[in-house]
């Protein structure tokens, strides 16, 4: 059952912010982090396959990781969720996406463009030299993960490529930051998706939203049943809830 004021709210709203994790892509396949059982850091060290450290140590573990990886998304197909959020955009005067997600499914659910505070499983840049690729990367080879696999070299440099992503104790890509902080003090309303809230400084998002005025909702399975002021619960998965608010907000979905 989703709160009358929150449906009003939300259809009121001219600006919406849409904040997302992890636990937006779970019903597509894409396992989350920190869930126990399932998530990655349960199965996998972070300190070993995350940092630029693991990298230095070990570039073809860390490679090969990210490559099945990648190889999960590409295989990978939107869900509800992310095609509720693309909808919604076309209920709502100005939405903002901003994920902390490094798969496209946002994208290929038809977001038109969502800010990435950790970067891109597909979009890899040199170690050495930050060059970009002008080739996109091709499909992995093997689909078996845990195997190690040697980096490309850079065309420019002769160093090797890394995931694009920003790993542990990295600072993430200033102009997504500023915007996505931005975007939190001018929204209405913030609904934040699938995410543990965790990781800084992308977990200030939802507070800075709150403190500047905007109602904001959380949409997990694990989200608390009771909400402060302006602040909501939506119990479930991403899947079943983004769906059913919208489709009570604007009549269908
Ligand atoms: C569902 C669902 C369904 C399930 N429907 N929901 C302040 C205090 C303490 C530490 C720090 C601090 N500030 C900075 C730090 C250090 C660190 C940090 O935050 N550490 C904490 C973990 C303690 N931060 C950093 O290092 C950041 N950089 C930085 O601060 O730079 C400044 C600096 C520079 C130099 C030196 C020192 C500092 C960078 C952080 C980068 C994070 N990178 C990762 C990996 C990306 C690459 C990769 O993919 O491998 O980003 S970690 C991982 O966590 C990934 C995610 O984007 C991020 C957030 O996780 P998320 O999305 O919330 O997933 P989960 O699994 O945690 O939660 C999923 C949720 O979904 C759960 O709640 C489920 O219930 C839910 N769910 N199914 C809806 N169907
Ligand atoms: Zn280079």
């Amino acid at each position: 059952m989703i709160p009358a004021p929150l449906i009003e709210t939300l259809r009121s709203a001219r600006n919406v912010m849409v904040f997302t994790g992890a636990g937006v892509s779970a019903e597509s396949g894409i396992p989350t982090f920190r869930d126990s059982l399932t998530g990655l850091w349960e199965r996998f060290d972070a300190a070993s396959l995350a940092t630029p450290e693991a990298f230095r140590a070990d570039p073809a573990l860390v490679w090969g990781w990210y490559e099945w990886r990648r190889m999960n998304v590409l295989q990978a197909q939107p869900n509800p969720a992310h095609r509720a959020i693309a909808e919604l955009a076309r209920h709502v005067p100005r939405l903002t996406l901003v994920s902390q997600n490094v798969d496209d499914l946002q994208e290929r659910a038809g977001s038109a463009e969502v800010i990435h505070l950790h970067g891109s499983l597909h979009q890899p840049r040199c170690f050495t030299c930050g060059k970009i690729p002008e080739e996109p990367l091709s499909m992995p080879d093997e689909p078996e993960g845990g195997r190690r696999v040697q980096p490309p070299q850079c065309a420019v440099c002769d160093g090797q490529l890394r995931p694009g992503v920003v790993w542990f104790g990295e600072s993430l890509p200033l102009d997504q930051l500023n915007a996505a902080f931005a975007a939190a003090e001018l929204c209405d309303v913030l609904i934040s998706v699938g995410t543990s809230g965790l990781v800084y400084p992308a977990a200030e998002v939802p507070g800075l939203a709150w403190r500047a005025g905007a109602t904001v909702v959380h949409v997990n399975p694990q989200a608390g049943t009771s909400h402060g002021e302006r602040e909501y619960a939506l119990a479930g998965p991403a899947g079943e809830k983004l769906p059913e608010l919208i489709q009570q907000a604007f009549g269908r979905s």
